[in-house]
C-alpha cells in the first residue's frame, strides 16, 4: 500500500463513507458527475448556445465568501503562527475539528482528488491529494489544477504529497473550520463549499503551505497575478502583481492594449497566485501553480475585461450568478441594462431592489480558454519578472504609482500595504486595513518571518526585480474614480518599464520614485491637469496621518519584526517631516 493509499483508507475510516471513488480528471468522469449534480440539484445547465458548456451553482446563503474569522493556522506555538493569523494548537484541533468529520460521508461518496499545483513537468511542480465529499469541489478542482493521470503520475509510490481533508459536514457557520498544519503540511476543512476554503489547491495549499515550504526552502509563494508585456520590436517583460481579493488581478492580467496597432501587446500567465524562485542568473523567475481562474464575475464585462467575457463564453462553473429564464447568466457589470426577467443568486424572481448576483459571484474556468494566455504560461522554468507591484484600493493616501528605492524599501511598500475590504470575504466591505504583499489572510506563518524572508530573497537575487505601488482606485470628494484603470492601466506599466530601463522621468518624495508630470502618456484620456496632479500627489499630511496605523501594525510583531522595517518608518518619518519644513 502506498503512503496516499494509506491516507486515504484511515480517513475513511473516520469519515465513513458509502464509498470512495479515485478521481482520474477524464472528461468522461466530469460527465457523470456534472450530470449527477444536475439531478440532485446541485448544478443547474445553462442556456445551450448562450452558454454552451457552462453550469450553474447556487450555494447556501452562508456560504459565498471565504471566512477568514474560522481559518487558523495550527503551528506547534502560537508565536509561529503570528499576530495576524488565527492560531488553534494541533491539540485544540485533534479535539474541536476532527470529531466534525467523524461519520461526516455517512451516505455520501468521498471522492479522492489527487492534484499538481505548477506547470507539468517542471521541478517546481508540488502533489496534492483532497479528500471531499462534494462533487462540486471535485469538478472545480478539474478545473483549477492538473487532476488525476498526471498527479499519480508524479506521486508514483511517495509520500511527498499535501493530504487536504475537506467535508461540506452540515455547511454551518457554527461547525466551519479551516485548518492548516504547517509542520505536518496538512489541511482540513470543514462546513464549507466556497471555492477559497474548499478548493484545498488553491489558497490552502498554493498560498498558506506553499508559504512556509518557500521559507523553508528558499523561494516565495505569492498573491500575485502574472502579466507578460510585449514592446514593439518583440521585446518581452514579466511583471507579478500583488492586489487583495477582488481588487482587479483578473482585469490586469487579462488587460486589452489600447495601443496594440502600435506593438504593445499583454498576455496572461497568471491571474492569483505566483510561486517565485531565485534563478541561476540571479533574476526571480515565476511560475503560476494553477490551471483556472477563480475570478469575480459582477464588474466583468464587454468594456472592462473582453478576454474575460471571451473566457467564460463556455465551459464555466458559475456560482452565485443570476440567471434569465432560459438560462443565460447575468451580473451586475455584464451589460448596461438587465434582461426584463431575471431569476437572482438565490434562486427567486429577481424585484429589483438588490443586487441580482451576488457581489462575490464567482467564474471558474480553464487558463487555456483565455484568448491572452501567454505561450509562456506553462513553462516549466517559469519567466523571468522585471518589475513587481504592489498595490491596494485606496480612495485617498495612494498616488496612481511610485517606486520604491531599492529591494528593501520595496519590501516596506509591501509591507506596509493598505486597502479597503471587499465581498470576497465576509466581514465588513470598504475598511482600510493593512494588508501586507495582498497575503494578510494567506500567509501561513508569523508575518514577521515573512518579512524578514524577503529581505533574504532579495540579498539573493544579482538582479531583483523593480518594486512599484499601484491605487488605481483614487478618488474625487464625490467619490467618482480618477483614474480610467482597465486598459489604460498599461500606460502605468510602460512608465515602470521605462524605469526598469534606467528611462524615464521620476521625482523622489518621501515615499519613493512618481512619476514627473509629463513621464506617464495621459495622451487622450481628456483628464484635466488637476486631476494629472491630484492622481500623482503625495499629499505629506495624508501620508503623516498614516504613520499612527504602519507603526501600530508593526508593534504587533514585537521584538520579530525585522530591524530594517521599524528603520525604515522612522526613515519615512523622517523625510515626512523635513518635506513638510
Ligand atoms: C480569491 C481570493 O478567490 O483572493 O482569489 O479570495
Ligand atoms: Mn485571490
Amino acid at each position: 500500500m502506498t503512503p496516499a493509499e494509506r491516507w486515504v483508507e484511515e480517513t475513511a475510516k473516520v469519515t465513513r463513507p458509502d464509498r470512495v471513488v479515485w478521481c482520474d480528471g477524464s472528461p468522461a468522469e466530469n460527465d457523470r458527475l456534472v450530470e449527477g449534480m444536475v439531478k440532485d440539484g446541485t448544478l443547474e445547465r445553462l442556456h445551450p448556445q448562450e452558454a454552451p458548456g457552462c453550469t450553474l451553482h447556487r450555494s447556501q446563503p452562508t456560504d459565498v465568501a471565504r471566512t477568514e474569522h474560522l481559518t487558523f493556522i495550527a503551528s506547534g506555538t502560537q508565536v509561529d503562527a503570528g499576530p495576524t493569523n488565527n492560531w488553534m494548537s494541533p491539540a485544540e484541533a485533534r479535539n474541536k475539528v476532527r470529531p466534525l468529520f467523524e461519520g461526516a460521508m455517512k451516505g455520501r461518496t468521498m471522492f479522492v482528488v489527487p492534484y499538481v499545483m505548477g506547470p507539468p513537468g517542471s521541478p517546481f511542480s508540488k502533489v496534492g491529494i483532497e479528500i471531499t465529499d462534494s462533487a462540486y469541489v471535485v469538478a472545480n478542482m478539474r478545473i483549477m489544477t492538473r487532476m488525476g493521470r498526471p498527479a499519480l503520475d508524479q506521486l508514483g509510490g511517495s509520500d511527498e504529497f499535501v493530504p487536504g481533508l475537506h467535508s461540506l459536514g452540515d455547511l454551518s457557520p457554527d461547525r466551519r473550520f479551516i485548518v492548516h498544519f504547517p509542520e505536518e503540511r496538512l489541511i482540513w476543512s470543514v462546513g464549507s463549499g466556497y471555492g477559497g476554503n474548499a478548493l484545498l489547491g488553491k489558497k490552502c495549499f498554493a498560498l498558506r503551505i506553499a508559504s512556509t515550504m518557500a521559507r523553508e526552502q528558499g523561494w516565495l509563494a505569492e498573491h500575485m497575478l502574472i502579466l507578460e508585456l510585449e514592446l514593439p520590436g518583440g521585446e518581452v517583460h514579466y511583471i507579478a502583481a500583488a492586489f487583495p481579493s477582488a481588487c482587479g488581478k483578473t482585469n490586469l492580467a487579462m488587460l486589452v492594449s489600447p495601443f496594440e496597432r502600435k506593438g504593445y501587446r499583454v498576455r496572461t500567465v497568471g491571474d492569483d497566485i505566483a510561486w517565485l524562485r531565485p534563478g541561476e542568473d540571479g533574476r526571480l523567475w515565476a511560475v503560476n501553480p494553477e490551471a483556472g481562474f477563480f475570478g469575480v464575475v459582477p464588474g466583468t464585462g464587454p468594456d472592462t475585461n473582453p478576454n474575460a467575457m471571451a473566457t467564460i463564453r463556455r465551459d464555466t462553473i458559475f456560482t452565485n450568478v443570476a440567471v434569465t429564464p432560459d438560462g443565460i447568466p447575468w451580473w451586475e457589470g455584464k451589460d448596461k441594462s438587465p434582461p426584463a426577467a431575471l431569476i437572482d443568486w438565490q434562486g427567486k424572481p429577481w424585484d429589483r431592489s438588490g443586487k441580482a448576483a451576488h457581489p462575490n459571484s464567482r467564474f471558474t474556468v480553464a487558463a487555456r480558454q483565455c484568448p491572452s494566455i501567454s505561450p509562456r504560461w506553462e513553462d516549466s522554468k517559469g519567466v523571468p519578472l522585471s518589475a513587481i507591484v504592489f498595490g491596494g484600493r485606496r480612495a485617498r493616501v495612494a498616488p496612481l504609482v511610485f517606486q520604491s528605492r531599492d529591494w528593501e524599501h520595496g519590501v516596506f511598500v509591501g509591507a506596509t500595504m493598505g486597502s479597503e475590504t471587499t465581498a470576497a470575504a465576509t466581514g465588513q466591505v470598504g475598511v482600510v486595513r493593512r494588508d501586507p504583499m495582498a497575503m494578510l489572510p494567506f500567509c501561513g506563518y508569523n508575518m514577521a518571518d515573512y518579512f524578514a524572508h524577503w529581505l533574504k530573497m532579495g540579498r539573493s537575487l544579482r538582479a531583483p526585480p523593480v518594486v512599484f505601488h499601484v491605487n488605481w482606485f483614487r478618488a474625487d470628494e464625490s467619490g467618482r474614480f480618477l483614474w480610467p484603470g482597465f486598459g489604460e492601466n498599461l500606460r502605468v506599466l510602460l512608465w515602470m518599464i521605462d524605469r526598469v530601463k534606467g528611462k524615464g522621468g521620476a521625482r523622489e518624495t518621501p515615499i519613493g520614485l512618481v512619476p514627473t508630470p509629463d513621464a506617464i502618456d495621459f495622451e487622450g484620456l481628456g483628464l484635466q491637469p488637476a486631476v494629472r496632479e491630484t492622481l500623482l500627489r503625495v499629499d505629506r499630511s495624508e501620508w503623516t496621518a498614516e504613520l499612527p496605523d504602519i507603526r501600530a501594525f508593526f508593534e504587533r510583531f514585537g521584538e520579530r519584526l525585522p530591524p530594517e522595517l521599524r528603520r525604515s518608518v522612522d526613515v519615512l518619518a523622517d523625510q515626512l517631516t523635513a518635506a513638510t519644513a
